[in-house]
């Protein structure tokens, strides 16, 4: 609740800040330099200040709590993440979206506790989306049950080449590109080499709204390398609570996967790559079939990209 309040609260000044309106009229605000000269990795004063109310206004509520916050690491530098009970917040995630006027961008709000991420709050004021989730009592899009979809209009997936893929090239304009590319080259590509291929794929420009699709059951896949935990903390929470499952590059997580078959560990968002698969409804008669068919379109999946190396991110 208190995180959904927060998100509300600060949509006015991400409304005026899209549209230039108010406090955020000046062309200055908008005149930030991206961050350690990259101009792909972009920070307004919108991010900040909307960045700072969030925290003045959990540590008012929640004095012992620790803090993870984009703008404010991305100053501080080194971070080091405890157990403790905290907030991992993205102002805006999409902000090269947001100075482009492009609607899919948003303000990313989760709490992990023992360093695994419980609520998530997604708010993509633009299109007015609120999605919450909190683990083990399910996501929701403005309050309707996620997935928007069941069987029939939910269809089961047995390949890639039944599945649309979102994806990001990233901030990260260097040379990894080359291999993101090509690792994208090669899914699409991949029915020629004896694969499925991909059906399609789609790039929005932020990981939030990405896996905010996955969880609503309109992409099945979303892969990207390169994120930060303030990107995915909330979305990990929202897709598994959708029935969806998460790959952290290590082990797999969904809310209601059996003991025995995800890892007995925290899922790990800080490690930079992951991959998400929407809810797959079971097969006729098939018991757990749809779990094992998310596993089947991941493994096939990363059998074609290449693990593409991040940069530390000042998160230990
Ligand atoms: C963005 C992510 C996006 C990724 C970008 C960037 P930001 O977040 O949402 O998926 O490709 O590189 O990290 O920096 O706009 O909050």
């Amino acid at each position: 609740d208190t995180a959904v309040a927060l998100a509300k609260e600060v949509g006015p000044a991400f409304k005026d800040g899209f549209w230039r309106k108010g406090q955020f009229a000046s062309a200055d605000d908008f005149a930030a330099e991206g961050k350690q000269g990259n101009a792909a990795d972009c920070v307004t004063a919108v991010d900040c200040h909307i960045e700072k109310v969030l925290f003045s206004r959990l540590r008012e509520i929640y004095p012992h709590h620790k803090f993870v916050g984009e703008e404010t690491t991305a100053e501080c530098g080194e971070v080091a993440i405890t157990n403790d009970p905290t907030w991992i917040v993205d102002p805006v995630d999409g902000t090269n979206n947001f100075v482009h006027h492009f609607h899919f961008t948003g303000v990313s709000i989760s709490l992990a506790i023992n360093k695994e991420p419980v609520v998530g709050v997604i708010y993509l004021p633009i299109l007015d989306e609120l999605y919450t989730g909190v683990r083990g009592q399910g996501s929701f899009l403005n309050g309707q049950r996620l997935p928007l979809f069941n069987p029939p209009t939910l269809t089961t997936p047995t390949s890639l080449s039944q599945c649309m893929l979102v994806s990001e090239h990233g901030s990260s304009h260097d040379e990894t590109m080359h291999s993101r590319m090509r690792s994208l080259t090669r899914l699409l590509l991949a029915k020629e080499h004896g694969g499925a291929g991909l059906e399609s794929l789609r790039f929005a420009g932020a990981a939030t709204s990405d896996m905010s699709l996955v969880a609503k059951g309109i992409a099945e896949i979303h892969w990207e390398i390169g994120l930060h935990a303030w990107d995915i903390a909330a979305a990990s929470v929202i897709v598994t609570e959708s029935g969806g499952a998460v790959f952290d590059g290590a082990g797999w997580w969904g809310s209601d996967m059996a003991e025995s078959e995800r890892e007995p560990r925290p899922l790990n968002i800080w490690n930079r790559k992951i991959v998400s698969v929407r809810y797959i409804p079971d097969l006729p008669g098939q018991p757990g079939s749809g779990r094992e068919l998310q596993r089947r379109l991941a493994r096939e999946l990363l059998t074609h990209v290449e693990d593409i190396p991040c940069s530390p991110d000042g998160l230990h």
